[in-house]
Formats: structure tokens, sequence, C-alpha cells
């Protein structure tokens, strides 16, 4: 119902109960906005200076404004209690447990999001802030680590298959960013000293995406959605939904090739 908001298309399962929350504020802010129009304009009319020559200074007998206003604070307290408390809880609270999910970590920096993966053994290697190297190991993994051997990273680029919960593990570097990917009606701010969850269910794959837009070139985007300096507009990430198949493929063949491009190994 809410395509008349001209929202991006939709690739999450949780995405339909954003989208009409979006399209239930815009309603009732649509019935106010007309409301307290009509009366201003109303207003303006009734007690024009032609009519009123002489102020009134007992003003409104009745009681119709103190009711309105009531009937405003009652549909916005529905909204925030009816709809987006139980929307937010559900984010936030009822996470699902790690085993039945991929457990991703995301770190902001300026001006990149690098990517973490504990690899086929599930397990995230150890970082060390000393073994940070901007251009080699923007994380500091160390790979001496046994749990960091299979580990992957990259810069910019996540991947994820269709279909399965992902939790995403938001962390920043330096300032405050935020993890924003409009087609599954994710935005969260990473915050420095912090460790936030989020998590979605990505459900079209890239490759359905691109047959669905018509767009050969449609690629997922995390948008950094904070200014978060001078090189905030370049900030950007791409997300690949891939079918489980492909990821475990794709996750082997990274898995592999990085640990042998390891020089302590
Ligand atoms: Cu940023």
């Amino acid at each position: 119902m809410t395509y008349w908001l001209g929202l991006p298309a939709l690739a999450a399962t949780h995405g339909a109960q954003i989208d009409s929350l979006i399209g239930w504020t815009h309603v009732f802010m649509l019935v106010l906005f007309v409301g307290w129009g009509g009366f201003f304009a109303y207003a303006l009319v009734r007690f024009r200076r032609s009519r009123n020559p002489v102020a009134n200074y007992t003003g409104v007998k009745s009681h119709a404004s103190n009711y309105s206003e009531i009937a405003v604070a009652v549909v916005e307290a529905i909204l925030l209690f009816a709809f987006s408390v139980p929307i937010w809880a559900a984010r936030v609270d009822h996470i699902p447990p790690e085993s039945d999910a991929l457990v991703v970590q995301v770190t902001g920096e300026q001006f990149a999001w690098n990517v973490h993966y504990a690899g086929p053994d599930r397990v995230f290697g150890r970082t060390d802030i000393k073994l940070i190297d901007l251009q080699s190991n923007p994380l500091g993994l160390d790979r001496s680590d046994p749990a960091a051997k299979d580990d992957i990273t990259t810069v910019n680029q996540l991947y994820l298959p269709v279909n399965k919960p992902i939790i995403v593990k938001l962390r920043s570097k330096d300032v405050i960013h935020s993890f924003n990917v409009p087609e599954f009606r994710v935005k969260q701010d990473a915050v420095p000293g912090f460790t936030i969850p989020i998590w979605f269910i990505p459900d079209i794959t890239t490759a359905d995406m691109r047959t669905r837009t018509g767009n050969p070139e449609f690629q997922y985007e995390i948008a950094c959605a904070q200014l978060c300096g001078l090189g905030h507009y370049r900030m950007r990430g791409f997300v690949t939904v891939q079918s489980a198949e492909e990821f475990q493929k794709w996750m082997e063949e990274q898995s592999q090739a990085q640990a042998e491009s390891d020089p302590f190994r």
C-alpha cells in the first residue's frame, strides 16, 4: 500500500512492517495537516479585523479545540505504542540466536566499511590494535591466532546469503557512522566504543533484483547515513546477496585465498 511514497525496493522480511508504519504516519500527518490548515484558514476569515474591530478579551468558550488536541495526542500515542514500539522491540530485543544466523562484524572508519567474517569455523579471530595497518590489515587481525586462520576480511564488500538471518555487529574506529541499506530497511549508528548488533533477513538476491528492476547493474549499497567527515560522500559499500550455495562457495574461496596470502602462516 506504500507504493505512493516512492520508497526504495524492498528486500528484507521485516521491511513491509516498517513501510506500513511509514505509510500510516504519512496518512495521519496528512489528516493533521489538512485539519490544522483548514482551521487556520477558517480563523483568518472568521476573526478578520473588519468583523472584529475590538479585541475580545474572553476568547473561545467552546471546548472543541481541547477535544481535537486530545484526539491528536491519542492518535500519536497509538502510533507510538501500538506501532512503533512493538516494531522497534522486535528489531532490538528479539535478535535470533547466533547459531541460526550469519554473524558478521562491520567496522566503520573514515571513510570505509571494514567487513570481518569468522570463516567456516564460525569463531572470530583475535584482533589487536597494534597490528592495524591501514593498507594491509585495517582491522588488526592476528593471523597467528588459530581462530583467525580462516577469517575473511573485506573492504566495502558485504556478501550475504539469501533467506538467512544476518546479524551485523556494528563498530566504529573513529567517529559516529551510520550503516544504512535502504532496501533492507536498516539504519543504525556505529558508535566508537560500542558494538551494536542489528539483524535482518534479506529475501531477494542481487541477481533477482537485477531482473526485477530491469537494471543489470543494480547493487545494494551501504550508505553512511551520518555526516562523518570530508570523505563522507564516498563512504559507501556494496552488498551482494547470493544463494546459500553461492555464498558458501564464496566463503570457502576467500577463506583459502586470504589464508594463503598471509605471510605468517
Ligand atoms: Cu561515515
